[in-house]
């Protein structure tokens, strides 16, 4: 074994303690106990090390959130340097500190002029639960306190806590917990599978005008906000028809509802530009924002408000009785402007942009364009998923395209790279850094297991 590092203990140890103690995200934890969760020990650049010593190309980012890759010493020196200066203090009670004044002057910089500020918070499940509440502060200062329910769609992902999953559409998440009053769900913007004989042009714009029905069943003056993702991303990494965002842009202001961008995956470079909204070319009024803000090395997220929303909440508000121990922790703003400023001054998003970006998707073209298995290849930027088909003229799925999607994942693992599987498509989120070469190999092992996946599904 040659490892850059010394393993503390055993494989097996460290497992047999995790399960006597360890609950896990999203999984049968009874099967998982007996299978032994494999133990990530080391991270460079866009490389993990496994306990046994086997190296992964990690082509997720970690979970959609390490812009930078791992082991980035500008990042730690950071937090060292801010952990010594002043390790904690709050927002309470009239304080502020260096470290998130910076980390805002310069977010506000990276960002459209139409934003003003932002309610920090440490993940973005609570961005999403913040949203809800500053949404609706928003219509009482206006005087229209029963202007409160939040559209969200089918599907959609926005976190794990109770009102995030209520926003999100993942329907065994409602099942395990319940939902909250004032919410409502429409349809996703999947065409490839829910798109029948229509057009995505006119899917896309079918789609979008649910979201007028059924602010019109609600009635308008109820209506606070229509929250999405700008492309799904744990719901498969969807990507809208071009369509949808002009139409949803329209009805939201026709309507008077706001609308609220999920932009903690597509936030900080993913798709080439600083925030998914943009490639998509719709102004969202809130953006919800985490994971790419620290690169994920500490936790934080954020509620980003346009000036409208903002003018309201300060000029016009009073207080707002809302705040965390931790929003706007001074250790991980100061991660987060050292990230900020690496993404920036490296100029990482525009090479994501201009040359990665483009040379990924034109190297998933080539491989993949006319795979027996893939039937649509999505994405830009270092974002993009392939979809398993069982007969791609009719865009007929596979029963049981879960488990050939996790077998894939299976496959990937073996061939030492990480993808996600989500129903039938296979996703790839690579360090914004990745090199044409890492490229190169991420899409050599991802062939390597789409290939073993169409053997066993008959179509190799
Ligand atoms: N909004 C979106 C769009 C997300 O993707 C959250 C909110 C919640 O963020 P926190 O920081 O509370 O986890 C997320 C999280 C996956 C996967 O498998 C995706 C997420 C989390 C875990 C797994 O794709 N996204």
């Amino acid at each position: 074994m040659n490892l850059p590092f010394e393993p503390q203990r055993q494989t097996q140890d460290y497992q047999a303690s995790d399960a006597a103690h360890h609950i896990h995200a999203f999984v049968d934890q009874k099967a998982l106990n007996a299978e032994g969760p494999r133990v990530m020990v080391r991270g460079e650049g866009l490389y993990l090390w496994d306990s046994e010593g086997k190296r992964y190309l990690d082509g997720m980012s970690g979970l959609w959130c390490t812009q930078l890759g791992y082991g980035r010493k500008d990042l730690t020196a950071a937090a060292a340097a801010q952990m010594d200066q002043l390790a904690y203090y709050n927002m309470f009670f009239h304080t502020t500190h260096p470290a998130v004044i910076e980390l805002s002057e310069l977010l506000f910089s990276l960002l459209p002029g139409h934003y003003s500020h932002v309610i920090y918070t440490n993940s973005g499940s609570e961005a999403n639960e913040v949203l809800i509440r500053t949404v609706r502060r928003y219509w009482q200062v206006f005087g229209q306190p029963q202007k409160k329910v939040m559209i969200g769609r089918w599907n959609g992902y926005h976190g794990s806590t109770l009102a995030a999953s209520a926003l999100g559409g993942m329907k065994f998440m409602h099942e395990m917990g319940g939902l909250i009053p004032d919410v409502a769900h429409i349809d996703e913007p999947y065409w490839y599978a829910q798109g029948g004989e229509l057009t995505p042009a006119e899917f896309g714009r079918r789609c979008a005008l649910q979201l007028e029905e059924k602010i019109l069943e609600l009635g308008a003056q109820n209506v606070a906000g229509f929250i999405a993702e700008p492309f799904q991303g744990a719901g498969g990494m969807i990507f809208p028809p071009q369509s949808y965002w002009p139409e949803i842009q329209r009805i939201c202001r026709q309507y008077d509802v706001l609308l609220c961008a999920d932009e903690v995956i597509g936030g900080f470079g993913r798709t080439g530009e600083w925030f998914a909204h943009q490639h998509f070319g719709f102004e969202p009024d809130t953006l919800s924002i985490a994971k790419g803000l620290t690169s994920g090395y500490l936790p934080m997220g954020g509620l980003v408000l346009s000036k409208r929303m903002a003018e309201a909440l300060v000029e016009r508000g009073g207080v707002f009785a809302h705040g965390l121990t931790y929003s706007g922790h001074p250790v991980a703003a100061a991660v987060a402007l050292a990230n900020l400023k690496a993404l920036r001054d490296e100029g990482i998003v525009r090479q994501v942009k201009d040359d990665t970006g483009p040379y990924l998707h034109k190297l998933l073209h080539d491989v993949f364009g006319s795979h027996p298995l893939i039937g649509e290849i999505q994405g830009t930027g270092l974002l993009a998923a392939l979809q398993f088909a069982e007969d791609k003229d009719t865009r007929k799925r596979f029963a049981n395209e879960n488990d050939l999607a996790w077998q894939c994942r299976t496959f990937g693992f073996e061939a030492g790279v990480i993808i996600r599987s989500t129903l039938g498509r296979m996703i790839m989120a690579p360090a914004l850094v990745a090199s044409r070469a890492e490229l190169d190999e991420l899409v050599d092992k991802t062939r390597i297991a789409v290939d073993r996946t169409a053997r066993i599904a008959g179509k190799l």
